[in-house]
């Protein structure tokens, strides 16, 4: 078997519900693996849950639960929040699988063998709140500490030391040399600009379990937990050593359990993160990444951050959109489109209730659901839903479409994807009103011509489906079924005009995206 493509997410903290800016990053990762899937590629999709630290510890303890009863309980509600965006992912990932907590220790012990940890003292200031030792450099003009940092308190302690000084002029030239290894680009510049201007300190890589014990025991001190990121960080590598990734396997030397299966995963393909965690993917997983012997990931893709309403999402302000209640009112794959049609992979983004609706009434609506609802209903009443013979009309914008889709969907370009599909279907619409078949249909000469009519939009309807699968496969799904087709529109290849056979007799249609009174 060959390499599969493999895409990961962040794993997320469960230290709450999910929110918009989890299911945005999903979402994202979903559609690609499907576009992959779609375009014949293997695929391997991981995402998942970041359980150990800190954050989730404190959130445990304020419910007054053990943080693995705390995680268990959540992780439920995660596993079927994945579901409610109607992820395909492959694996779910929790961070207290055994399968993650043996491989961590593993490679721990093994890095520790190699010198590349030392422990030492450190004294220093510590905010809590984020988890991070303080610098002076943190400080404020006036002395004092950021308030996202909560209250900060000295602290002298020993710690395990991961060596990074030699590391930093190669991870240079490697981002030099990959232009594509960080994207967008002017996140590239940042990653860079930083290596440049500053030099690199060691990465603290435990914690005293005096202060912190809800993380991975430190494999050669008990008096130690793993730093929730180096923990996290593994995840990716851990999960494909799981399906017996060779690679992984061989470069850590680990033999654990029993591996059923022999999947070929890593390097990975994409790791989609926000742009808050990019120095972690960027800087210090390379880094971990070239300890262990591995290749590095070929791409970081980062998106940017979701507001609500021009300010940040937050719980404690009330400021929040609830995914699953959009999703509830709306359908998922309204979801989907808004998040995806609204904001391009890089930049931050704003959701409005009012900018949901609009783009759901005029792209969903009256676009493409009034598209494919009176294409399939003419075809109906004109033709007893039988598929006249073929027609070209409409043949070079679907290629036109197919084509830019199939090389956006390459470079992950969603949002370009989703503009260049809605193109043909408002290239289709306008051909309805060009051509009139409603017109056509009551003056038996024109008969030949309305054939040729309702082929094209039939023939399109078919094409957008195929289009659309990645991005909205329940509406994708329904328009097979409308047209009367068996199997699913996911496979690119089948995007090619000309699918629909004369004869065919189509389904039964209904309106895609009911209108509402908004
Ligand atoms: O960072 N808009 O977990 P997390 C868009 N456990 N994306 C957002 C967002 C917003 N408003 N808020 C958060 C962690 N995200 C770590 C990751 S990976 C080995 C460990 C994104 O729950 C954020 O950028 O805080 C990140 O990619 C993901 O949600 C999880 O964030």
């Amino acid at each position: 078997m060959s390499k599969r493509f493999y895409i990961t997410t962040a794993i997320d903290y469960v230290n709450g519900q999910p929110h918009l800016g989890h299911a945005y990053e999903k979402i994202i990762a979903d559609v690609i693996a499907r576009a992959r899937r779609s375009l014949g590629q293997e695929v391997f999709f991981l995402t998942g849950l970041d359980e150990h630290g800190q954050k989730v510890q404190q959130a445990a303890i304020a419910e007054g639960k053990t943080p693995q009863a705390y995680c268990d309980e959540l992780a439920a509600d995660w596993t079927s929040f994945a579901k409610s965006l109607g992820l395909t992912n492959d694996d779910f990932v929790r961070t207290t699988d055994q399968r993650h907590k043996e491989f961590v220790q593993a490679i721990l012990t093994r890095l520790n063998d190699a010198g590349h940890f030392y422990k030492a003292t450190y004294t220093g200031f510590y905010s809590a709140k984020e988890e991070t030792f303080l610098t002076q450099k943190d400080r404020r003009p006036d002395g004092t500490f950021d308030p996202i940092y909560g209250e900060v308190v000295e602290l002298k302690e020993d710690n395990y030391y991961f060596r990074l000084g030699a590391q930093q002029q190669w991870l240079i030239d490697y981002i030099g040399a990959n232009p594509d290894f960080i994207a967008p680009s002017y996140r590239r510049n940042e990653i860079l600009g930083f290596l440049k201007n500053n030099t690199l300190e060691d990465l603290c890589i435990s914690r005293p379990i005096s202060r912190l014990n809800w993380g991975i025991p430190i494999p050669f001190d008990p008096n130690f937990v793993t730093y929730v990121w180096f923990d996290a960080l593994v995840n990716y590598i851990s999960i494909a050593a799981a399906h017996g990734d060779k690679a992984v396997l061989a470069a850590t030397k680990s033999e654990i359990g029993n591996r059923k299966s022999e999947i070929e995963l890593w390097p990975a393909d994409i790791h989609v993160i926000g742009k808050d965690i990019v120095k972690f993917h960027a800087v210090y997983w390379p880094i971990m990444l070239k300890a262990m012997g591995l290749a590095l990931p070929k791409q970081i893709l980062a998106h940017g951050f979701w507001q609500k309403d021009g300010a940040r999402i937050s719980k404690s302000t009330g400021n929040v959109v609830e995914p699953v209640a959009i999703i509830n009112e709306w359908g998922v794959d309204a979801f989907r489109f808004y998040v995806l049609r609204e904001l391009d992979i890089g930049p931050d983004g704003n959701w409005t209730e009012a900018g949901f609706k609009s783009r759901y009434q005029a792209e969903l609506a009256n676009g493409l659901g009034n598209l494919v609802n009176r294409s399939l209903s003419m075809l109906k009443r004109y033709r007893n839903g039988i598929v006249p013979a073929r027609s070209n009309e409409l043949a070079a914008d679907a290629a036109k479409a197919a084509d830019e889709t199939r090389a956006l969907l390459k470079q992950s370009q969603l949002q370009a994807a989703l503009q260049s599909i809605w193109g043909l279907v408002n290239r289709a619409n306008q051909y309805v009103d060009q051509t009139a078949p409603f017109k056509l249909a009551k003056d038996p000469s024109q008969s030949q011509r309305l054939d040729e009519v309702l082929y094209n939009l039939a023939e399109t309807c078919r094409v957008l489906a195929v289009l659309l699968w990645p991005f909205l496969p329940g509406t994708a799904t329904k328009i097979y079924a409308q047209l009367g087709l068996a199997g699913s529109p996911d496979k690119l290849p089948a995007a090619t005009w000309g699918g629909l056979q004369a004869g065919q007799v189509i389904g039964e249609p209904a309106p895609l995206f009911p209108r509402k009174d908004i």
